[in-house]
């Protein structure tokens, strides 16, 4: 792992995970608490929000603040916009988790939300972050709207709900 990708690590792990910090309710932390007491360099900071893959951070409107843009198990509202998905999008999981989703569904586990991804390629990539065989759910997206449950799209992409019950996973045979 290089350099820089332990380093978006370790920021996206104090932006979304850190307990230990008085987060502002909007997920905000100030870039200086980062500068002063975790080592980063603003210029550090300024290049791993800019060359973060998955566009994971943002800056506030005036610099001082920054917040991950979804993943968070800490409690924050990142003012998320809720949105209307299309027909279906995917989940990436491993097989030693199936048994388990398909009884009682997919829940967050630690984090605020599920995740969701818009393709099968990119659910594949989130699945094989894991050790063990990768498995592709198909969620029926359109028919969880349409029963009522909501749906959130980050800023940086990654479709999130609450929770999906079972009757809606279908896994996808390679
Ligand atoms: C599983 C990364 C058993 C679920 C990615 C997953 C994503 C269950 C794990 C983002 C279950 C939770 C999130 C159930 C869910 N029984 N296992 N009922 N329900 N699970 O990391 O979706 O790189 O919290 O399948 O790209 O893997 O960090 O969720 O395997 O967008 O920006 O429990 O994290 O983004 O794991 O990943 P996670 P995830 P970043």
């Amino acid at each position: 792992m290089s350099d820089t990708l332990h380093e978006e690590k370790r920021l996206a792990y104090l932006l979304r995970h850190d307990i230990h910090y008085a987060f502002d309710k909007r997920g905000w932390r100030e870039v200086s608490d980062l500068i002063t007491n975790h080592g980063f360099t603003l210029e550090d900071v300024i290049n791993i929000v800019a060359n973060s893959e998955k566009q994971r951070f943002e800056f506030s409107d005036d610099g001082q603040y920054i917040r991950a843009r979804q993943g968070h198990s800490i409690a924050v509202d990142v003012e998320l916009e809720e949105a209307t998905p299309p027909e279906y999008l995917y989940h990436g999981t491993i097989a030693a988790n199936v048994p388990s989703i398909m009884g009682k569904g997919l829940v967050p586990m630690s984090r605020q939300y599920v995740h969701l991804s818009i393709d099968q390629s990119t659910a594949l990539k989130v699945g094989s972050r894991r050790k063990g065989v990768v498995i592709i759910l198909k969620v029926a997206t359109k028919k969880m709207w349409e029963d009522g449950h909501r749906f959130w799209l980050s800023r940086n992409g990654v479709w999130l709900t609450m929770a999906v019950p079972p009757k809606y996973l279908e896994i996808i045979e390679k």
